[in-house]
């Protein structure tokens, strides 16, 4: 059987960082994010009860290297013994780059391994197991501002507001087109095992979570800057203490922040949050996202900048 299925990536605005269970990858803090609309990955699984081996290509070509997470991804979807399987993947955004390119992958191939093997799961099942394959990927299958919570053996995850009620715009400065150095995975056990930091990060998130919440059900653009940049460099100061230091930026990311105080100096209604990856994402109010886009294109080392709204849930295309 066979099925398509597409996803948007999500940026969180109160991160995720660190695992409490590293073997079913249950995250150590809950998170708050929005998912994309423009940027996006498409999946198709086809199982094959005649091939030999699973096999994946990624815009074209084949790529081995992907393939072991995502041939797990399908044994925890369809279940074990399984026929092996034709992946094949679309994307139309740089890969692995602190772009949240494995949540949209994650997302739109459970929800296509779902359906290709005849399973009707509710979202909150895909999600979790989703979310077993890339932490960030259990987010994706919900649209507009979106909370993941941690609970004892799972995780729960909602939307908070659609994507409709509170039209934030995303400028995306790209600095490095590049794989990142080090994976997510590695980087939260270099943090959880030696920055002094991290215990008083673990414990102080609810705070954060309570306020971003908050600002996000009563529209208070302010308030939400305002812990989203405070999360994001807690998160950063965090990986910058451990040893080995873990450092996503370049000198264009720093460059960003300057260009985004600026702009809030002079009255935009703007502020910036970064991932595990020297990018910079900068969410404004509609009225402001062509001045944003401007400065931020116009910063010095910045290689391409992308605009997106906020999106929909990962949805199947089709199924046959
Ligand atoms: C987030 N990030 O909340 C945080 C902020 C990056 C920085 O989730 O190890 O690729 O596969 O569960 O989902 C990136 O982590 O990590 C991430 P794994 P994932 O978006």
């Amino acid at each position: 059987m066979r099925a398509t299925a597409i996803a948007q990536p999500n940026i969180a605005l109160i991160k995720y960082w660190g695992k409490r269970d590293v073997q079913r990858n249950l995250p150590a803090v809950g998170s708050i994010s929005i998912t994309l609309n423009e940027l996006f990955t498409e999946m198709s699984v086809e199982f094959d009860e005649r091939a030999a081996a699973d096999s994946l290509s990624v815009n074209g070509s084949a790529d081995e290297a992907m393939l072991p997470r995502l041939s797990a991804c399908l044994d925890l979807v369809a279940g074990e013994p399984r026929s092996r399987a034709r992946i094949v993947s679309r994307c139309n955004f740089p890969i692995a780059a602190g772009l949240a390119s494995s949540a949209s992958a994650f997302a739109a191939l459970s929800v296509a391994a779902a359906a290709a093997s005849g399973k009707a799961l509710e979202t909150e099942v895909l999600a979790n197991l989703a979310g077993r394959c890339s932490g960030s990927a259990a987010r994706s299958l919900y649209g507009g501002f979106v909370e993941l919570e941690c609970r004892d053996r799972d995780v729960a995850v909602r939307t908070i507001c659609d994507s409709g009620a509170w039209p934030l715009r995303v400028v995306i400065a790209v600095t490095e087109t590049g794989p990142k150095a080090m994976g997510s995975t590695e980087a939260m056990e270099i943090s959880r095992n030696t920055s002094p930091f991290y215990s008083s990060w673990v414990e102080r998130q609810d705070e954060d979570l309570s306020a971003a919440r908050d600002a996000i059900i009563h529209r208070d653009f302010e308030k939400l800057a305002a812990v989203a940049e405070h999360n994001c460099l807690k998160m950063h100061s965090m990986m910058w203490a451990s040893r080995p230091p873990t450092v996503f930026w370049n000198s264009a990311t720093m460059r960003c922040l300057e260009t985004i105080r600026i702009l809030q100096r002079d009255g935009a209604a703007v502020f910036f949050t970064i991932d595990a990856g020297p990018q910079v994402k900068a969410i404004c109010l509609p009225e402001h996202v062509e001045n944003v886009r401007k400065s931020l294109a116009s910063t010095e080392g910045v290689v391409d900048v992308m605009v997106t709204g906020l999106g929909e849930a990962a949805r199947l295309l089709d199924a046959a």
